[in-house]
């Protein structure tokens, strides 16, 4: 595979109802696209590094500043037979896996392009349709939280992921189960408890979820070891997962029964593969999370949870909840059943609209192979 060149545009686009997690309020997103220009095909990817250092440390200034100064140079001078070379060629720069992330998973999407084959398959996929949850953040009121999930339940999506804080759990659980008693529910901390809160923590035990997703600090495996023992509850890991080895510490010292995959955090799709094999073979279920990602990102969500080891409904759902009109044709959609079906087109299997994305675009810059590579 030869670069011949790499595009990064930013693109603006509100999201259609503000995002509130523990650590801040979403009224709209900075994109970072990635085009990777390949021996006539156009790979496309997504950076989900959001618009500041709040769920990691990455935003989107240090992507868009990594890329050009030290990933792009590497792969515009990389002699490349597969996309997951893109990664051991990158390997050398620390962290930024985000940044990693966008150009590897350009890549992969060029590759199964140039193999007239779905992406998918190239990921050594095996599902042809994939289950949908939906995470809903933190609203003004429990009301409107309610009313939001009586509204995505009638949608058919097979499992609610809550956002939680203190001041925003016990209270909003007890009603949400009040009401149904039954659905398959969970809920995310994003880091917003500490292990003297335990006896608080304890009481996430009443409700009856899947799981609990990042209670403790973004960038611990120890004490959530020490706080699965003492919670009934399964630990899911997110923020804490940066690769395999990461992952391969948390199971061996017990600190998660679940791991929410996001390919964009652990640095491509070649890691993610990585980690989602390494849990299969420990038992550990997986499921693919979200970034709030536009349809490209989406797309490969879509691609990656077609592994055999995604066994729970993710955080893939559908373009509409985010965006007034998504950046892909045709947008992300999920059945009664709260299902995606796999496209069966080579790459991504979304078309993009160049037109919508030229006219969101803010910021644009093209990277060539310099002339002594060429
Ligand atoms: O922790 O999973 C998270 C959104 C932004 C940052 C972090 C997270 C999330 C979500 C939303 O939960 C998932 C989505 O709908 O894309
Ligand atoms: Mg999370």
């Amino acid at each position: 595979m030869k670069i011949e060149s790499i595009t990064l545009r930013e693109l603006r686009m509100p999201l259609k109802h503000f995002f509130e997690t523990s650590f801040g309020r979403a009224e709209s997103r900075r994109i970072l696209l990635v085009t990777v220009h390949s021996e006539g095909v156009e790979g496309w990817a997504e950076c989900v590094a959001h618009d500041g250092p709040f769920f990691s440390y990455e935003w989107i200034e240090t992507a868009w500043a990594t890329i050009r100064e030290f990933l792009a140079p590497e792969l515009l001078s990389a002699k490349l037979e597969t996309a997951s070379d893109g990664a051991r060629y990158m390997a050398q720069i620390r962290g930024h896996n985000m940044a990693k992330a966008a150009l590897e998973n350009a890549l992969w999407d060029a590759e199964a392009q140039q193999n007239q084959q779905p992406l998918w398959m190239l990921l050594s996929g095996t599902r042809s349709e994939i289950a949908c949850g939906v995470s809903i953040g933190i609203q003004d009121s429990h009301e409107e939280l309610l009313e939001n999930i009586a509204i995505e339940l009638a949608a058919g999506y097979q499992r609610i992921k809550v956002k939680v804080k203190p001041g925003w759990d016990m209270e909003v659980l007890q009603k949400i189960r009040a009401r149904w008693p039954n659905i398959v529910l969970s809920c995310d901390a994003n880091s917003a408890y500490r292990p003297s809160d335990l006896d608080h923590l304890r009481r996430f035990d009443d409700f009856n979820l899947l799981m609990i997703e990042q209670p403790l600090w973004d960038d611990d495996i120890f004490y959530h070891s020490s706080l699965q023992r003492e919670m009934k509850t399964a630990i899911c890991l997110d923020e804490s997962i940066r690769h395999a080895r990461d992952a391969e510490q948390a199971i061996e010292m017990r600190a998660c029964r679940i791991i929410n995959i996001k390919v964009g955090r652990v640095g491509g799709f070649s890691e993610a593969i990585a980690v989602h094999n390494l849990c299969q073979k420990h038992g550990i279920p997986v499921w693919c999370g979200g970034m709030l990602e536009t349809g490209i990102g989406r797309a490969h969500n879509v691609a990656l949870s077609t592994l055999p080891n995604f066994h729970l409904p993710g955080d893939v759902s559908a373009s509409k909840r985010y965006w007034a009109e998504d950046i892909v044709e045709p947008e992300i959609e999920v059945s009664q059943q709260g299902t995606i079906t796999v496209s069966n087109e080579a790459g991504r299997g979304y078309e993009v609209k160049k037109d919508l994305i030229e006219r969101l675009t803010v910021r644009k810059e093209v990277l060539q192979r310099s002339a002594a590579t060429a």
